[in-house]
């Protein structure tokens, strides 16, 4: 590394020139006509020619060094922007701003420019994203492997306070300036057709399948930038094209299934990621996304594995694969099919090479996230892969039979087939049965993994199960987002913390120093400063930074429950408006969330928050004490100035439900207080910083359940509180949609007669009783600076460099390879 954590040779003159050159070869455009954009896309250009060079260095060298590498596979990587980001891990961030100025351009603007990849959801993507950070600043050889989404997430946008939802073509007509395709890497992925029984050369009984569908994955690299090194690593995102000719012979004959081949061209495979979050939706062309991954990234990985040297039998050895939940699982039997019918490995020298090849993330508990697949559909469209399923659960049964002799129950409980009308394949189980590790997210979620969700598989499998707690990366979540923060840190413990967070607990020290504490919120108020101007100017209005910031940005989902905050917001209007001794500290809620396209019930809850905040914000009788402020299309570029600009961080999933949360990680850093419930990380973050410096409400996970168990009632609560009482009626008044009444009822209904499935109600009055608490606290400027400078200082264990250490130490058995 070179001086200012530069790692490229940086010639500016060169470097000038080679953006001029794309801005005319590349984007056809004049100096004097270039539009910032084309600005932008030139620079890009420019910059990816040093990540391209590095990026097949790096190929070069892990397969000369016979390095062991992990192949993270993930349906989604939330990467956000990356110009900016990769400034900062080629340490040219300076040198960069400085040539772009010289042309007359500012280097802050231009980064406006390029539009979120968002191929992602939420906080599984965006997990995926700051691991492939952290593999390559710690230089761990990783493939990412993902889709190529012509559509990422859609852009959200509110028409009268309804959301509505518009196509997101993320690379614009240009083209993404960091991507190349790699055309040599093409692979050719089978589709539909049948099985049939031959017998080979030696007269040994064979099957093999004969598809009757052919469609091609094309690979485009993303560069990942190690942070501080010369490592680049490949996100390899494959894009599905149809293969020409198209096979007409076999679409024609019977062959190909047309009844199960719903309304799709070959080549809309990859068209647009699905748009949910926590709920799977079962749609065939999803399980043909899942394949479609699948197939190129096994073939992509044997192709590397053979052409560094090695053989089949040595796969586990080199290479681990892990599967970012089970939306990749279908790679498991794909595998197998490989191994059995091209390899012509025997059963047990195929599985013992499998399943000490995969390991398994489980992400959520929720019922209706875990993914099943109709065993018809798999059948007609994989059926080669449906017989080696039926196979491993065969096996696995008698497993199960030899540990519970004469057992059904148990059996039909752990049974990778679910019986019943329609028999479905429960793709969690088969992750169990075919992996070395499987792990949870935080260390409560994984608890629970092994307590409620998989307790025999944790008996059959001892030591299988067990917990890497999530974590983000610093350089997005703290360097590159809050250069004020960034600079105050740097100032107080060294400019390496980027890598080595555990350095920023040095600020402890500083916690109580009046100066320190001063800077500290000074800046924190150039960031409140910050996004108060992006909201005048995007949404036209006006905030005061002396207010409370208390943020909420996540997907919607009841059980993050959106509409607990919104019932504490109506409280307080109300309170405001009918009760003369009751006063606060002015305050601004913000939100940002998408909700789910057919997700009723969140949708309901964005138009509400938005007819609150209209009604709010304009009422002079509350002297300006209460704003609610919904940012639109909330994604990673607009996280970037909400995180370091919060004071308040809401937390406040129903306990149990939450498997760990990144966001709370992400304001903990930049010195937001969280609000939360006992629930997914916030239990370590609060061991972490101290039950001093968090404010913990709420039921706990087994007072959820018991609650539940003893048959819940919210009507008790509502007759109970009067001020509960008062926020959910006036959502059957028309006060917040004059003239039209009802039209905020839904919610309420939810909550009152649909048995408020997230208990809203059981943890309202605590939840106001916290707040109040915070109220209280924000006033003394002083304590509550002491307690945001121990929540940056005391966050290290959640970077998620960490989370790839213990992955590397614990599961992978990996070692870096440094450059
Ligand atoms: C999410 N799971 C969880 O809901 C979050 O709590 C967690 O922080 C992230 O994963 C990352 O681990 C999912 O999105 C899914 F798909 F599993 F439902």
């Amino acid at each position: 590394m070179t001086k200012n954590g530069q790692t490229q040779q940086f010639d500016k003159a060169a470097f000038k020139a080679a953006v001029e050159k794309h801005l005319t070869t590349t984007y056809a455009t004049t100096l004097a006509n270039a539009t910032p954009r084309s600005w932008y896309l030139a620079m890009g250009r420019a910059l990816a020619e040093f990540t391209t060079t590095n990026l097949l260095e790096t190929e070069k060298t892990l397969a000369e060094e016979k390095a062991r590498s992990v192949n993270y596979l993930s349906l989604e990587f939330l990467i956000g922007r990356l110009t900016g980001n990769n400034l900062i891990s080629m340490g040219l961030y300076e040198n960069v701003s400085q040539a772009m100025e010289e042309m007359g351009l500012n280097l802050t603007d231009l980064l406006e420019e390029e539009r979120d990849p968002a191929l992602g959801n939420g906080g599984l993507g965006r997990l995926a994203a700051c691991f492939m950070d952290s593999l390559a600043a710690q230089e761990y050889p990783a493939v990412g492997y993902g889709l190529h989404y012509e559509y990422g997430l859609f852009r959200q946008s509110f028409v009268d306070g309804r959301q509505e939802e518009a196509p997101d073509a993320w690379r614009g007509a240009e083209g993404y300036p960091w991507e190349v395709l790699r055309p040599e890497l093409t692979q050719q992925v089978n589709l539909y057709g049948h099985v049939e029984a031959y017998t080979d050369e030696n007269g040994t009984a064979c099957r093999r399948w004969v598809p009757a569908l052919t469609v091609e994955g094309v690979a485009w690299d993303l560069p990942i930038v190690g942070y501080g090194n010369k490592s680049v690593y490949p996100l390899r995102l494959w894009e599905c094209r149809s293969t020409a000719p198209f096979n007409l012979a076999r679409f024609n004959d019977g062959d190909y299934v047309g009844a199960q081949f719903p309304a799709l061209e070959a080549g809309n495979v990859t068209k647009v990621l699905y748009p949910n979050d926590n709920h799977d939706q079962g749609k065939a062309l999803r399980l043909m996304q899942q394949y479609f991954h699948c197939a190129c990234s096994v073939a992509d990985i044997l192709r590397r594995h053979h052409a560094a040297g090695h053989t089949i039998e040595e796969l586990a050895k080199l290479e681990t694969i892990q599967l970012n939940d089970t939306h990749p699982t279908i790679a498991i039997p794909e595998l197998m099919r490989i191994l059995l019918d091209e390899y012509k490995l025997g059963w047990d020298a195929a599985w013992e090479i499998a399943s000490n090849t995969f390991a398994y993330t489980n992400h959520t508990l929720l019922p209706e996230a875990l993914e099943t697949w109709s065993e018809a559909l798999i059948q007609a469209m994989l059926p080669r892969h449906m017989e080696i399923i039926f196979e491993i659960n065969h096996r696995f049964l008698q497993v199960v039979e030899a540990k519970w002799p004469g057992n059904n129950s148990i059996k039909r409980k752990l049974s990778i087939i679910e019986e019943g009308p329609q028999r479905m394949v429960r793709m969690a189980n088969l992750c169990v049965v075919s992996t070395y590790a499987v792990n949870g997210v935080a260390a409560l979620h994984s608890e629970l993994v092994k307590r409620d969700l998989f307790p025999e598989f944790n008996e059959l499998f001892p030591g299988r199960l067990t917990n890497v707690t999530n974590g983000v990366t610093p350089r997005r979540w703290i360097k590159y987002c809050n250069p004020g923060l960034s600079a105050l840190i740097t100032e107080k413990v060294g400019e390496d913390w980027p890598a080595h967070l555990e350095k920023i607990a040095e600020l402890e020290q500083f916690a109580t120093d009046a100066d320190f504490q001063k800077r500290y919120m000074a800046v924190k108020k150039e960031n409140k400063q910050r996004l108060a101007d992006w909201v005048e100017e995007n949404m036209g209005i006006e905030l005061d930074t002396n207010a409370i910031f208390d943020i909420q940005i996540k997907r919607l989902h009841e059980y993050k429950r959106q509409h607990l905050n919104l019932l504490h917001i109506l409280s307080l209007y109300h309170r405001l408006l009918n009760d003369p001794t009751f006063d606060m500290h002015p305050r601004v809620f913000f939100f940002g969330a998408k909700a789910a396209p057919g997700y009723a019930l969140a949708k309901d809850i964005i138009f509400a928050i938005n007819k609150v905040a209209e009604k709010v914000n304009n009422d002079p009788r509350l002297g300006g004490k209460l704003k609610v402020v919904f940012v639109p299309d909330y994604r990673v570029s607009l996280a970037e100035i909400l995180f370091p600009a919060a004071d308040v961080s809401e937390q406040i999933s129903t306990a149990g439900k939450e498997a760990s949360g990144t966001g709370n990680m992400k304001f903990a850093m930049n010195g937001a207080l969280t609000i939360g419930t006992m629930d997914g990380a916030n239990v370590e973050m609060r061991e972490e910083v101290g039950d001093d410096n968090i404010f913990i409400f709420g039921l706990l996970v087994d007072e959820v359940q018991q609650l539940k168990q003893e048959g819940y009632d919210p009507y008790r609560y509502y007759q109970a509180d009067s001020v509960l009482r008062a926020a959910l009626d006036l959502l059957d008044t028309d006060e917040f949609t004059p003239g039209q009444p009802g039209q905020l009822s839904a919610i309420r209904a939810n909550l009152l007669d649909g048995g408020d499935p997230y208990l809203v109600l059981a943890d309202f009055a605590d939840y106001v009783k916290t707040h109040e608490k915070i109220d209280a606290e924000y006033r003394d400027q002083k304590t509550w600076a002491r307690k945001a400078i121990l929540n940056t200082a005391l966050m290290s264990k959640f970077s998620s460099d960490r989370s790839i250490r213990d992955y590397a130490n614990n599961i992978w058995k990996l070692d870096p390879v440094n450059r």
